[in-house]
Parts: structure tokens; sequence; C-alpha cells
């Protein structure tokens, strides 16, 4: 039978941000009270991040992530950071691994059947972007609030949230048999797609928009060298393919695939055949095989929920958006997210003030649209829909364009570096 543990609630008023939020959460996790000024849910890197800027700026906040903290790690996922999210992630504290080990890009390829463009970020931008895994920026995190004992409980079930549209919202979870419950201002909802913070509001207040698209990916990471210094994307008659990399001996190779396939279908000679035959030779030739560390599918599909705040719950990341990972977004949005909700629970604990906190869901929506637009049309670009001919020669004018005009290119290569930030 679950145990219960009742706690006297208390509330942390403004003002406390001066203090030290290290002391502020020993003494809540530590004794009979438990309170904190910010719940997050979620131990993705979005809250995280999140808990990261708010801890260095004086706020206090507890991280409830329903995963161990060694498989949050392991999940592999994202692998390219605007130059926004590493700003933020030096601002965090969490850099130093990152400036030294990550790559920076400063173009990417496009090919389509034998022919191939260079898009120069640089050049066209002024910016360019690294490419530094999620896995990675995950393990510097959770380093770093591990600083701060009590600040993110692994394994916390049963996560609950009640009261979220009043102002002292409690949020309860099972930890090794016991039920806890926290009080606090806020709560952060950085618990994913799949999480309960989106699902604890009632649908009535909710508009959803959703896409599916009728492909997935199919991702191998291999110990070989990339093919390329730059990831290469790919439109061709068999269908889309990605060559990304984690470093310069470890690539990451993605295949449009259908929703109905399975790993196991995919012994690695059949996905490095397929790869090589959906890039332009020059490419191909100098694919060096290697056997797969992890292979997976994940369906494609954009998301939106609006708003993204509910009285005192705050959705972020995932949690309210969801893209299809063409223009490598989904990361860069939630930490981006992260950032806007920090500034704003920062100025209110600092000033009292709640024009940020209130301007919240408009800002991050505006930004994430203009994702969600250039995610839709890079994925319209390179994948194959259908049989349908007249499309594939739509797509490829569309890229021969790119190629050509600069200013085509550049537009482009503005939305692949990040609107995320100056938006
Ligand atoms: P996350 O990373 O999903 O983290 C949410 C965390 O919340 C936890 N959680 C709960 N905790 C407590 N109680 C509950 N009830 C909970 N429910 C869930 C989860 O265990 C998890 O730890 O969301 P966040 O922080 O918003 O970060 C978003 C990014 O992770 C995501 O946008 C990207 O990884 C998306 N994505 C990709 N993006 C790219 O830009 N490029 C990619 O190549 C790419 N590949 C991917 C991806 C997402 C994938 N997913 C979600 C299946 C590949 C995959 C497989
Ligand atoms: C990755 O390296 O995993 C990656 C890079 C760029 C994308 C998507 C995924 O657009």
């Amino acid at each position: 039978m679950e145990k219960y543990k009742f706690y006297v609630l208390t509330s942390i008023p403004p003002g406390t941000a001066g203090g030290d939020p290290v002391a502020v959460a020993r003494v809540l996790i530590g004794g009979d009270v438990r309170s904190t000024q910010v719940v997050v849910i979620g131990g993705g890197p979005s809250g995280l991040l999140l808990s990261q800027l708010l801890s260095r700026n004086g706020v206090a906040s507890i991280v409830l992530e329903r995963q161990s903290r060694a498989y949050v790690q392991g999940r592999i996922r994202a692998g390219l950071l605007e130059w926004g999210t590493v700003r933020l992630l030096q601002e965090a504290g969490v850099g130093a691994r990152m400036m030294r080990d990550g790559l920076l890009h400063e173009g990417v390829e496009l090919a389509f059947g034998e022919q191939h463009h260079r898009i120069d970020l640089q050049a066209l931008t002024g910016r360019s972007v690294l490419v530094y895994g999620q896995t990675e920026v995950q393990r510097d995190l959770a380093e770093a609030r591990a600083a701060e004992p009590g600040a993110v409980v692994w394994e916390a079930a049963e996560v609950q949230l009640a009261g979220w549209d009043s102002k002292r919202p409690t949020v309860s979870y099972l930890h090794e048999g016991i039920r806890y419950s926290i009080a606090c201002d806020f709560i952060a909802g950085c618990d994913g797609y799949h999480g309960v913070s989106r699902a604890s509001v009632p649908p009535q207040h909710l508009q959803q928009y959703e896409r599916a698209y009728p492909f997935g990916w199919l991702a191998l990471m291999a110990d070989v060298p990339p093919l390329n210094d730059e990831l290469v994307y790919a439109n061709h008659e068999r269908g889309f393919a990605l060559c990304s990399m984690r470093s310069s001996s470890r690539s990451r190779y993605y295949l449009q695939c259908s929703v109905q396939d399975s790993v196991d279908k995919w012994p690695d000679e059949r996905f490095y055949r397929e790869l090589r035959a959906r890039l332009p030779r020059q490419f191909a030739q100098r694919l060096v095989e290697g056997r797969s560390l992890e292979k997976s599918i994940a369906p494609l599909r954009s998301f939106v929920v609006e708003p993204m705040r509910f009285g005192s719950l705050f959705l972020v990341g995932d949690a309210a958006h969801i893209v299809p990972p063409t223009g490598a977004k989904g990361l860069n949005l939630a930490a981006a997210d992260a950032g806007t909700l920090a500034q704003g629970l920062i100025e209110f604990y600092r000033t009292g003030t709640r024009t940020l906190i209130d301007e919240y869901s408009a800002h991050a929506l505006d930004r994430v649209w203009k994702a969600t637009r250039f995610s839709w049309w890079f994925t319209s670009l390179m994948h194959k829909f259908s049989e349908d001919a007249f499309a594939h020669q739509l797509q490829l004018a569309e890229l021969r364009y790119l190629a050509q005009s600069e200013t085509a290119a550049r537009a482009m290569a503005e939305n692949y570096v990040g609107l995320a930030i100056a938006a």
C-alpha cells in the first residue's frame, strides 16, 4: 500500500530570490515542510535548463523526473544547436565541454539526385550552428543540477498537479513508495509530448493544431567518420536521407521510412545500401560502414498547443509543441522556451513584476509557429510523399531555385541557424 507523508505547506514570497536557493531547497527537502518557488515537471533538457537558469539567479526550484538519471542520459535524440541555444547554455554555466567538444558548422549541403549545393550559413547570415548531441547537453545539465542536493528527484512516479488555476498550486508524486506533496508558486510543465502537465488542463481550455506525416525516420549511430565535414540533407526518388554526426569519429545517419517499418527489418547492410542509393555518388563513395550502436524509428509530426500558460502552469518545450526533426528545431525551441520563462520568473522574484510572465505564452508561440512553418516547409521539400511525379518535379525546381538564388538561400539559412532567440 502507498504510504503518505503530509507536509505543512508554506509560501515563499517574492523577494526570497536574493537568498540562497540551495539553502531554501535543503530546508524544504530536509524538514517536514516541503515547499519551493517553482516545481519543474520533467528532467529533460528544457526542465533541467530552466531549473539551472533559475538557480543561478537565486530562484528555488525542484525538478520531478519520472525516469532515472541514467535512462534520461542514454536517450539519443537531437544533434544540432543554434547559436542562441549555445549562448543560453553558456549563460547557464554549462558551456565548457560544449565549447571544447562541439563542432562548429558554417554550412550544410542540400543534395538532390546527382546534384548538391552548399548553403553557406556563415556567409549568408553571419552565424553558424554547433554539432553537440542532446545526450551531452543532458549530461552537462544533470551534472550541474547534481551540485545542488535535492534539486532533482529522479524516478518520481505518478506526478499529479492540483490547483494550477490558483495562486498556490501543489504537485504530488510517489518516490520509493511514499507520496510527497510540494506547494509552490508556479509549475513548469517540461514533461514532453506524453507528459502529465498538458493532460491536466481540461480540453476546453486548449486549442491544439496537429499534422501527422505519412512517414518516419529510421536512425543509425555508428563509430565511423562522417562522410562529409558538414551535414548532407538529400532529396531522392527513393526517399529522404540525412548524414549527420556527433564527432569526427561518430556518425548519425537517417533514412525516411514507412511508419509501419520496424528496426529488425533494417539490418545494418540494408541500411547502408539504401543510404548509399539515396546520395549523390560523390558522397556515397565516401561512406564508411560500421556496426550500429543504436537504431530506432521515430514518427514525424507537427503539433502546437495554445496557449502555453494556464494560471500558474506554464508549458515548456515538447509539452507544448512538436516539430518534425528536418529543421533540427525541437531541442532549440525547448531551450528557448526555458530561457524565456526563466527571464519572466527571475523578473517576478526580483521585482514582483509580472510583465514577462504574462507575455510568456504569446512570446513563445510567435517563435514556435515560425519554427513550425520552417520545419514543415523543409520536411515538405525534402521527403517523398507519394508516387506523384509532378510533386517531385516541384521539389526539384525549388531546390534548384535555392541553389541559384542568394535571396532564397538566405531565407533558408536565416531560419536554419535560428530565429529563436531574436524573436
Ligand atoms: P523531453 O526531452 O521529452 O523531456 C521531457 C521529460 O519529462 C519526463 N516526463 C515526466 N516526468 C515526470 N512525470 C511525468 N508524468 C512525465 N512525463 C514525462 C520524460 O521522462 C522526459 O525526461 O522534452 P523537452 O525537455 O521539452 O526537450 C525536447 C527535446 O527533447 C525534443 O524536442 C527533441 O529531442 C526532439 N527530437 C529531435 N529534435 C531535433 O532537433 N533533432 C533530432 O534529431 C531529434 N530527434 C527527437 C528526436 C525526439 C524524439 N522523441 C521525443 C521520441 C528523436 C526522438 C526519438
Ligand atoms: C542529428 O544529428 O541528430 C540531426 C541533425 C540535424 C537534423 C536532425 C537531426 O535536422
